[in-house]
């Protein structure tokens, strides 16, 4: 992807961990590699195709001089943070934050640290069999917009399905939805583990009736696995009640390990 690069912006600001830093202050210098598409920009000449660089330099500046943290990680984390959610076109961001007059004791020509942070797409499937299913799948679309650095952008119909493992139980309620998030997997799963919670989800049997199930099917094209958190979702092609959610909403996402569309994994199940 494209970049702009703001390099070695020197911001006079108070950050650190002794009481002198916060107290005297020292200077900054930072740099950022903005990620976006600047092909419409360098088509048309228009600068509101394009990330105005001017407008971010003067909001690092406000923020590093209008906040005091101890912490060069925790500049650099709540920065990059800011700046993803205020510019629409930012997809992603490396961001250094140095300190060349950081009080060690010894000569050194600075420390800093560097991160990179972005949006990502993740694919949540949805279900519920006891209650007021619907009422627990919009509560749980709603809880998920609500969280920050979270958007649902893509909502697919829900549908009612037989279930599935464990058949002796009610016809379930299910649904897919796309999400923009800052979130890493990690913390995602977190969220949803929360949500079901305040769904009051009890985990009493292993496939049974759920108030509300959250799951992550895909993750950009992530693949990893833990004890915790498998991603792709390891049963998500051999399930209807899954990929027809999804076919509305993301019919050509590949899946990254088997390589084929949700549309191909439907039509091998041939309940299409
Ligand atoms: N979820 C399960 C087990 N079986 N069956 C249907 N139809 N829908 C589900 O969401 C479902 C299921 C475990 O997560
Ligand atoms: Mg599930
Ligand atoms: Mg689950």
């Amino acid at each position: 992807m494209d970049k702009i690069k703001i390099q070695n912006l020197e911001i006079f600001a108070n950050h650190g961990v002794f009481p002198e830093e916060n107290v005297l202050g020292q200077k900054f210098l930072v740099s950022a590699t903005l990620f976006t598409d600047t092909r419409k920009a360098g088509k048309t000449d228009e600068l509101t195709s394009s990330i105005h660089y001017g407008e971010v330099s003067q909001f690092i500046d406000h923020f590093m001089k209008n906040h005091t943290f101890q912490l060069i990680e925790r500049v650099a984390e709540t920065l990059a943070e800011a700046l993803l959610l205020q510019t629409p076109a930012l997809e992603k961001i490396q961001l250094e934050i140095k300190k060349p007059w950081a009080p060690v004791g010894l000569p050194l020509d600075t420390v800093s640290v560097e991160i990179e942070r972005g949006w990502h797409t993740a694919c949540i499937a949805l279900g519920s069999n006891m209650g007021d299913k619907e009422q627990y799948l919009k509560g749980a679309i709603s809880a998920l917009d609500q969280i920050r650095g979270c958007h649902v952008t893509k909502v697919s119909s829900f549908l009612t399905t037989a279930p599935y493992g464990v058949t002796e139980q009610d016809d379930f309620l299910n649904g897919a939805l796309l999400l923009r998030t800052l979130l890493t997997p990690e913390e995602l799963l977190d969220e949803l583990h929360r949500i079901e919670q305040e769904a009051g989800r009890e985990r009493i049997i292993h496939w049974g009736p759920r108030t509300l199930d959250l799951d992550i099917i895909f993750y950009d094209d992530l693949i990893y696995g833990d004890d915790d958190l498998c991603i792709p979702h390891v049963e998500m092609h051999k399930r209807d009640f899954v990929l027809r959610p999804l076919h509305e909403i993301a019919p050509y996402w590949h899946h990254p390990v088997l390589g084929k569309t949700v549309h191909e994994m439907l039509e091998d199940l041939a309940v299409i």
